[in-house]
């Protein structure tokens, strides 16, 4: 998949969400910033998941699915250290970038990977001339020195209202903004890709593998928030409660740049029967 270039459109695809203000002019866009952020991400997740099991050559067996990294509780491993996870390390996504070499990563099974980079004066991507993504785990400055802790996950739990207007980085009494890391921020997901840093800090983050296992991890919590409560807790807003104050974040509304037309916030709510015009009909996926 990174070969024939469909990965790449992953990556596009993020920066062309975080490029689209949703609706027009808001702060909010067409995947973060607003209550889109979980079902676009749940969406974005499927879709890759799916073309993984698709692309696994024959006679291999395909991945179960994608794995969720839990963050939270590196703080019980490891000596508290998360540096020393043997998510870093060359079996599984490489290690930290290597401060010799413009901490780039140069072992793993994505070590020969050029990121596709962004380049705002000239709205275009580029492909960056040298292989090796850029991690600086937990020693960017301008990034976060530690991970979310489960103390964070416990906070989080405490609300109860999936999202509230104005719907974007103010919303107050918002699981969905507490839960992104604006709200008394940086904190859970914005904190995970300023703790990664180096290519996770940016709009083309989908360039380093980790962020699907972060992201599932993030989507893991909103179902486990979500199945908290019989029936499960619901969206907001509504098409009805928001009127046209707020196309696009609606429960309604179909989400744009994603591989597959049709998805709406409302599809995506039971992970069991996810569908789309494609995958209709199709069983979804479960945390374990
Ligand atoms: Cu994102």
């Amino acid at each position: 998949m990174k070969t024939s270039g469909a990965y790449d459109d992953f990556i596009r695809r993020h920066m062309t969400a975080m490029n689209t203000p949703t609706p027009a002019g808001a702060e909010s866009n067409a995947g973060h910033s607003g209550p889109i952020f979980l079902p676009w991400h749940r969406a974005c997740l499927w879709e890759l998941e799916t073309m993984l099991i698709a692309a696994a050559p024959a006679g291999t067996t395909p991945i179960a699915g994608i794995p969720y990294w839990a963050w939270e509780v590196e703080a019980r491993l490891n000596a508290g250290n998360p540096r020393r996870s043997k998510l870093w390390t060359p079996a599984y996504l490489g290690g930290d970038g290597d401060m010799a070499a413009g901490n780039r990563v140069l072992n793993g099974p994505f070590a020969d990977w050029q990121a596709l980079i962004w380049n705002n004066s000239t709205r275009s991507f580029n492909r960056r001339t040298s292989a090796g993504l850029i991690r600086l785990l937990g020693r960017d400055s301008a990034g976060s020195s530690t991970l979310p802790d489960e103390n964070q996950i416990a906070d989080l739990m405490t609300y109860t209202t999936y999202d509230r207007p104005p719907y974007n980085k103010s919303s107050t009494s918002s699981f969905r903004n507490r839960l992104e890391g604006w709200l008394g921020g940086p904190r859970l997901h914005n904190q995970v890709h300023r703790w990664v840093a180096g290519d996770m800090l940016v709009g083309t983050s989908p360039n380093d593998p980790v962020f699907w296992l972060h992201h599932a991890n993030v989507d893991r919590l909103w179902w486990t928030w979500q199945s908290a409560a019989t029936p499960r807790r619901p969206y907001a807003p509504t098409n009805a409660s928001a009127g046209t104050s707020y196309a696009g974040q609606r429960a309604d509304d179909v989400m744009t740049s994603l591989l597959w037309s049709g998805w709406t916030p409302n599809g995506v709510q039971d992970i069991s029967t996810l569908h789309d015009a494609q995958t209709a009909g199709t069983p979804g996926y479960s945390y374990i």
